[in-house]
């Protein structure tokens, strides 16, 4: 049995999108796991595996780190239903998880930092706000994120301009199915979703309609996980 160490939030919150890139790969591929919540706080947890960040994962005798590494891993040792079915198809969704990384996140990050220092465990609030305030400059994340909505639901929506070219012809970024494309994605949608009742997309975009068709994959298993 497969061990991931999950970052957990307030009333068992679980938003990391890197998480639920190694979730939804692993879900993909059949394979069960155990999930271990973990604070900010509580990187002893994951020391083993000489990470400071989420998802870690332990399968078997091996302490894999970071998400992409992790999907690596999950092909190599688990044949079976593969994320990468072609070196094109790992290309591709190195691309789109470096695009996750670098635009989508970054214009989300400010929409939702408000809800989200909200949302932290207790014990994690002083943490969160030293690193994050770090990174936006101010501990007024509820102003800070005030004026990031005056323009930035427009700007979000334009910045998943790529995805949504890509939905209106067919299903899935993958394709037909969904693959490591569409998780490295939806990643975002979940953090976005667990931590903040904005409402990001319109209904008639077919971003929407995708995000609609992963919530339901594998059981519903984005769906029933616990939402701001
Ligand atoms: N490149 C890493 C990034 C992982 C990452 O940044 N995870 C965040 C949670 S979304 C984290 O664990 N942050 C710990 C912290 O901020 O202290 C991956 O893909 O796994």
């Amino acid at each position: 049995m497969i061990t991931l160490y999950d970052l957990a939030f307030q009333e068992d919150r679980r938003p990391s999108p890197f998480v639920w890139r190694a979730k939804f790969a692993l879900a993909h591929k059949g394979l069960p796991w155990t999930a271990v919540p973990c604070g900010f706080t509580e990187k002893d947890k994951i020391a083993f595996a000489g990470s400071q960040t989420f998802p870690v994962i332990k399968d078997g005798e091996a302490a894999v780190k970071d998400s992409w590494v992790i999907a690596d891993h999950l092909d190599k040792a688990h044949a079976d239903r593969p994320l990468f079915k072609s070196e094109m198809a790992r290309s591709y969704a190195l691309f789109v998880a470096g695009w996750v990384d670098t635009q989508v996140h970054a214009v989300l990050f400010p929409l939702v930092v408000a809800d989200l220092v909200d949302r932290v465990r207790p014990e994690d609030k002083a943490y969160i706000v030293e690193s994050r305030g770090k990174r936006i400059g101010t501990t007024d994340f509820a102003a800070f994120q005030a004026r990031a909505r005056e323009k930035g639901v427009t700007a979000f929506r334009a910045v998943v301009e790529p995805a949504r070219r890509v939905l209106k012809v067919q299903n899935f970024l993958a394709g037909d199915h969904p693959a490591y494309p569409d998780y490295a994605l939806m990643g975002a949608f979940m953090w976005a979703r667990i931590v903040s009742p904005l409402s990001l997309l319109e209904a008639e975009d077919p971003v929407h309609a995708w995000r609609e068709r992963m919530l339901d994959l594998y059981d519903g298993m984005g769906r029933k996980a616990k939402a701001a």
